[in-house]
């Protein structure tokens, strides 16, 4: 059995980040992936269509300078395959791929009080002790399937876009149905209509979604970046998506100040402009219900303007308010409707009843299909961990600690779990922000709390409750009266029948950077640390 100072589970962008940094700094580490390569969600997610929706230029690391310089990002929003590329090359680069194990999963992680060390059992039955455990396994990692009954005798083939057969699915003649119109489905349909003989997509929820204007980079525009990345990463750090320091910069007046005229040119110019800046034209859209109100009308009446068919534009007009579920970046979705091929079935009051043999069954009526495509999302920022059968101390389960939600402190640790450290979990920003950013925050964190922890001879860091509990609080408190809270979504754990409703991620990326760096020089505070 191999005794190591870190296992980390996942070999995603958290994964091979921590892998690098804390080997860097002197630790033996080893990481596991369920995967046969790196790249995590951007691996498993090879769906037609499937890009970022964070400029690409951000969406990358910022702690090599050398990489950031040499690599050459070509699109705006870069592709899954450019991805992956990315993903593969720093692997190569930084020799990343001797500490990962490929193809097995962790099944279970059990600590040891007296030891102050974690036991790690893998699907092949290996098992790995080590003094800290570092989960990276993403927080849309854990794909969720609607248990439709009649699956088993469906003549045709099925998929999860997060599953995709990594050959590509052929599609060409073919019935297709997509059921799910969240980003995963809003991308794939325009390319799913040029290839199937006909497109059935199966909605239950309208969505928002922004035209990305994705586009070549302009070699300018490139150098301009490089010449001080690291200015550009400083400036995008203190946004409160850390991302956006050149786009998302909201206009100088309140949207109630500003004439309807204005405020209308405001929209009109982020709208064209393509991405996600349109949420923040105003500073209060998302904080302000009556502010956001504005933003919701705006958007409601795009889609009559592109969709000619009356009928259809009203299905695909959303009735919540923009910016509750997360807003959806898209080339040519709403375009997609006006094609002769593809229609929307409204499941939300005629909801998806089951398979048949040809085809599946909504509102008593059945849809003839070849392929049934599922776009319907993940469970997201807990899924993937309570998955493994994670004891902490007197062998309490994290499945358990958070059966009425994920209770962590400061996102990264959970009491009850010494030595264990979460990257982007819950109660952290994570997917409000821009994921890397997110990463490289945390690891370099937890990197230097695990330096402070060997110089003090500390064996064991655990959260404590009471600091646990306030941070929870607080992060229910952030989310109080926002957009957020207004609507079913996965931030709420609402797409996953049983899951406990509570607002996961932590809203304001900045301010939770410096709180982060204050506990850490107020010596782990909040943290009970127990010597050697
Ligand atoms: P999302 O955003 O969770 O979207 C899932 C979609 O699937 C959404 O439209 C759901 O409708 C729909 N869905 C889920 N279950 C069903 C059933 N049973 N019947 C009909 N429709 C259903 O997942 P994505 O993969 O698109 O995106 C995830 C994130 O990845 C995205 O936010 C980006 O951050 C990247 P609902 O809205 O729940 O009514």
């Amino acid at each position: 059995m191999q005794r190591l100072d870190v296992v980390i589970v996942g070999a995603g962008f958290a994964g091979l980040r921590a892998l690098h940094t804390l080997r860097e700094r002197g630790s033996a580490v080893r990481a596991f992936e369920r995967g046969h390569d790196v790249g995590g969600v951007w691996y498993w997610n090879r769906y037609p269509g499937c890009r970022c929706d964070t400029d690409s230029v951000e969406y990358s690391y910022g702690f090599s300078e050398a990489l950031q310089q040499d690599w050459g990002w070509t699109e705006r929003f870069a592709s899954q395959p450019e991805i992956l590329r990315y993903a593969q090359h720093v692997a190569d680069r930084f020799d990343l791929r001797r500490d990962i194990r490929f193809g097995v999963s962790v099944v279970s992680a059990t600590y040891d009080d007296d030891g102050a060390e974690w036991t790690v059992t893998t699907d092949d039955g290996e098992t790995t002790l080590a003094r800290h455990l570092i989960l990276c396994v993403g927080c849309l990692s854990r794909a969720s399937i609607p248990e439709f009954p009649g699956r088993d005798d469906f003549a045709g083939e099925v998929h999860h876009t997060g599953l995709w057969p990594e050959n590509g699915v052929d599609l060409a003649g073919k019935r297709v149905g997509v059921i799910g119109t969240g980003s995963s489905g809003v991308q794939a349909i325009p390319l799913i209509a040029q290839e199937a003989a006909e497109l059935t997509v199966f909605q239950r929820t309208a969505t928002y979604t922004v035209p990305a204007g994705n586009r070549p980079l302009d070699p300018d525009y490139i150098r301009r970046i490089k010449a001080d990345y690291a200015g550009f990463r400083q400036r995008n750090r203190k946004m409160a998506g850390a991302a956006g320091a050149d786009s998302f910069i909201p206009e100088p007046t309140s949207v109630f100040d500003a004439a309807p005229d204005e405020r209308e040119a405001a929209f009109l110019k982020r709208w064209s402009a393509g991405g996600l800046a349109i949420t923040a034209t105003y500073d209060n859209l998302r904080t302000d219900l009556k502010a956001n109100a504005f933003l919701t009308d705006f958007m409601r009446r795009q889609i009559g303007k592109t969709v000619a068919d009356p009928k259809t534009a009203a299905t695909l007009t959303p009735h919540h308010i923009a910016g509750c579920k997360r807003m959806v970046l898209d080339t040519g979705y709403y375009e997609t409707f006006n094609r002769d091929n593809v229609s929307v079935v409204d499941v939300s009051n005629g909801p998806i009843e089951g398979f048949a043999r040809d085809g599946l069954v909504a509102g008593g009526r059945t849809y003839p299909l070849d392929v049934v495509v599922f776009a319907t999302g993940y469970d997201a920022m807990t899924g993937a961990l309570l998955a493994m059968d994670i004891r902490g101390k007197k062998g309490k389960t994290l499945r358990d600690a958070w059966s009425e939600g994920p209770r962590t402190y400061l996102g990264v640790a959970t009491a009850g779990f010494p030595n264990l450290f979460i990257v982007t979990g819950p109660g952290s920003p994570s997917v409000l922000t821009n994921m890397i950013v997110a990463i490289e925050q945390h690891v370099d964190w937890i990197a230097s709390c695990m330096d402070y922890l060997r110089r003090e001879q500390v064996a064991a860091i655990e959260a404590e409750t009471d600091a646990q509990d306030r941070w929870v609080d607080h992060v229910n408190a952030a989310a109080d009266g926002t957009v957020y809270t207004q609507c079913n979504s996965w931030y709420l754990g609402a797409n996953i029948p049983g899951k406990p409703r509570v607002f996961m991620p932590l809203i304001g990326f900045p301010a939770y950077e410096a709180k982060c760096e204050e506990v850490a020089a107020a010596h782990y505070d909040g943290f009970a640390l127990r010597r050697s």
